[in-house]
């Protein structure tokens, strides 16, 4: 059987536990106990409602054999004790060979004898590096044998979360052979985590990887935190902040190596692998030199250096993430070089050892003056990097932000993704949520991710979307030390589904919701319909009463929670929606405005140029309108305004009475929290309606036609 991305195309949903202290017991039934931390996130193992299920299930799953000795297969085999044990209710026994007789578990990578001898009983190809194949008993019900077979022990491991998930929402192995092999090669996690402890753009709690200046030592929440990203596929994580300053820069000193080298191997068991984030001036902060040129030999010999002493404690790290000449940090700019010129320096560095450089491209004039229409901060990115193509070093990947400004709401996919066919590119996503909400708005991310991966960004040049060009994917992370590790228990959905999405880009964000609400709520059917409702509904409410019609922004300048219309208005982020008393929106066309829509390959380029055929919901993105002009919906662009502030609070007092409707069937401890974040929620979207509302009113003069009040 094989579906979409090389995998299957039924749906499971992942399935996992651990067995420290803090993990809930495996409980009596799908119920979930009276009160639950959340920490266990959807890998929560709980013992198989239906007894006839779990018995099916024992008949094979209550014998493991598992060969491998690795780390990663030793860390396999610890999943299955607790996966099985949680959801049969006792833990199976673990050998390295088949029993004589009875039903086995076998959990094997293609390169030892029995995975190699059950693929070729079975007819099917040997899966890929990090792919598997689970094969179900073979005559249906009655062989001996159920077989999760990888690639390569990573494979194995995901092969054994993917079946756990299975056995978790019940529905058991497959039919055929199932073959999954992930769809993009990189599946990295950003963290924005200071030494300090602080997370910039955070929202729940403080780092997991630093505190007060040191690698934290928290390991065992750290290989819980590893298991959580290896059951979606999460492959690399970076755990400190872009922005890199002195301190932050001292991670690539012995003083810090050996605390990052442990970090390294609590992941690498769980296949993941570490990149760093390093400072483009750090040749001059740390290294006393005069200058960070990246043609200066003396820079290029201590890169060299340092990449020889990082590597000397950690053989795999993954890479260097750098950001550079982007919002007042230094870059090859500062010394009138390009960025293939800086990029290349460091991947000359890196690539004896293999290493990759992640070289973001959110490069833009944060100086700008708001009376300049000719800079266009969306324009940027594209004609920096377009001309630089088939100039990167091979080992370099190109890092894009999704849409050409910085994380709202809505905005349309960047046009640099795709553009540049001779460059290696990632696309940037922000799990964490800086505009959309802070963790204290619930909004579900992974329609707009999917939106970007799905965009036929060729357009008359060739099908390819998004997710068939790049290499990777890369999700700023939404995870701190609160016990459930992103503040709003829902919030994990997000962090579930980048998992998902980048493992299969062709899965759809609503099944991925119910499939993660059907792991973290048990079987209740209630249940699991109506979170994937809210999460499903929660995006388009945010936008409803917070911008839009593409307009975005309207945030209070710095903290980007709460409404402040013309907070960006005047200054120099280059962030601007020109609202006067005639109209509102960003002209970005060809014919008279910054000619951003000229980045786009046809259809698109001609689509965003006309108001007639631009999607409504970007309209403002790419056209001043006249609060007179007429939308679809047969309203004025201000009615609409005004409408949709209204809408949008009335979906967040759904969203809450569908939670409400749900209590009792959940925990008390998870109701109440996820209850309490609705309830602000709903007081501030009320904000941000009256706000937003009472801003047009005046700008335009237009009543509102129902009579509401606008404050
Ligand atoms: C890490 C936005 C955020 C910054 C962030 C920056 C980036 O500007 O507000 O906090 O810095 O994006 O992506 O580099």
């Amino acid at each position: 059987m094989r579906g979409p991305c090389g995998s299957s195309a039924s749906h499971g949903g992942p399935g996992l536990t651990l067995p420290s202290a803090s993990a809930s017991p495996p409980g009596e039934s799908s119920a979930s106990p009276p009160g639950e931390s959340g920490y266990e996130g959807w890998l929560r193992y709980r013992r198989v409602p239906d007894p006839a299920k779990r018995a099916l299930y024992a008949r094979w799953c209550a014998r493991v054999v598992l060969p491998g000795a690795s780390d990663v297969a030793q860390a396999t085999r610890e999943e299955l004790v607790r996966g099985l044990g949680g959801l049969l209710g006792r833990a199976p026994q673990l050998s390295t060979e088949p029993p004589l007789e009875g039903g086995y578990l076998l959990a094997s990578t293609v390169s030892e004898e029995l995975g190699a001898a059950a693929l070729q009983a079975a007819g099917v190809a040997a899966p890929s590096p990090e792919g598997y194949v689970v094969l179900g008993p073979e005559p249906p019900g009655e062989g001996r044998q159920l077989s999760v077979v990888g690639g390569d022990d990573a494979g194995c491991l995901y092969g054994v979360f993917s079946l756990l998930r299975r056995l978790h929402t019940g529905a058991g192995w497959p039919s055929g052979p199932l073959v999954e092999r992930p769809a993009l090669a990189w599946r990295v996690l950003d963290h924005w985590d200071n030494l300090d402890g602080s997370v910039e753009r955070g929202y729940a709690g403080r780092s997991v990887f630093f505190r007060g200046g040191e690698v934290t030592g928290d390991y065992q929440r750290l290989a819980d935190y590893a298991r959580l990203l290896a059951s979606v596929g999460v492959n690399t994580v970076c755990p400190n902040n872009v922005n890199v300053g002195a301190e932050a820069m001292e991670l690539l000193t012995a003083r810090h190596l050996p605390g990052l080298a442990r970090l390294a191997t609590v992941f690498r068991r769980y296949g993941v692998r570490m990149s760093l984030a390093v400072g483009f001036s750090s040749p001059i902060v740390l290294g006393g030199l005069p200058t960070a040129d990246p043609l200066d030999p003396g820079v290029r010999r201590w890169w060299a250096e340092v990449a020889s002493r990082v590597y000397s404690y950690i053989p795999d790290m993954a890479g260097f993430v750098v950001k550079a000449d982007s919002e007042l940090r230094a870059g090859p700019h500062s010394y009138g070089r390009d960025h293939a010129e800086g990029a290349n320096m460091l991947a000359e560095a890196l690539a004896p050892y293999g290493g990759a450089v992640f070289w973001r491209a959110f490069v833009y004039n944060c100086q700008q003056d708001w009376r300049d229409r000719g800079t266009d901060r969306a324009k940027a990115a594209y004609e920096e990097f377009v001309p630089l193509d088939g100039r990167f070093a091979p080992n370099v990947f190109l890092q894009v932000k999704q849409g050409p400004m910085d994380f709202q709401v809505r905005e349309p996919p960047s046009p640099l993704l795709g553009a540049m066919p001779a460059t290696s590119e990632l696309v940037e996503v922000q799990l964490t949520q800086e505009y959309t909400g802070q963790q204290v708005h619930l909004c579900y991310l992974a329609p707009a991710w999917k939106e970007v991966l799905d965009f036929p960004t060729r357009g008359q040049q060739g099908p390819e979307t998004v997710s068939s060009l790049v290499k990777g994917a890369v999700g700023v992370a939404n995870v701190g030390d609160e016990p459930n590790w992103t503040g709003h228990y829902l919030a994990q959905a997000n962090l579930y589904a980048f998992g998902r999405l980048t493992w299969c880009p062709s899965s759809s964000p609503e099944e991925v919701a119910a499939e993660w609400a059907r792991l973290s709520f048990g079987g209740d059917p209630a249940a699991v319909s109506s979170v994937t409702w809210m999460l499903m509904a929660s995006r388009p409410a945010y936008e409803a009463y917070t911008s839009p019609l593409g307009l975005g922004w309207m945030v209070t300048p710095g903290s980007h929670y709460g409404p402040s219309p013309d907070g960006y208005e005047y200054s120099r982020w280059g962030t601007y929606h020109y609202a006067d008393s005639h109209g509102v929106g960003v002209d970005r066309t060809v014919a008279h405005g910054s000619g951003f829509a000229g980045q786009y390959h046809e259809p698109w380029k001609s689509i965003f140029e006309d108001p007639a055929t631009c999607p409504e919901e970007l309209l403002l993105f790419f056209h001043h309108v006249a609060y007179s002009h007429v939308l679809s919906s047969g309203r004025s662009l201000v009615q609409h305004i005004y409408d949709s502030h209204f809408e949008g609070v009335q979906a967040a007092e759904e969203l809450l009475a569908r939670w409400d409707a749900l209590s009792g069937r959940i925990d008390a401890a998870r109701h109440e929290a996820v209850r309490a974040r609705l309830v602000a929620q709903l007081e501030h979207a009320r904000e941000w309606r009256d706000v937003v509302n009472a801003y047009f009113h005046r700008k335009s003069g237009i009543p509102d036609s129902e009579g509401r009040p606008l404050y």
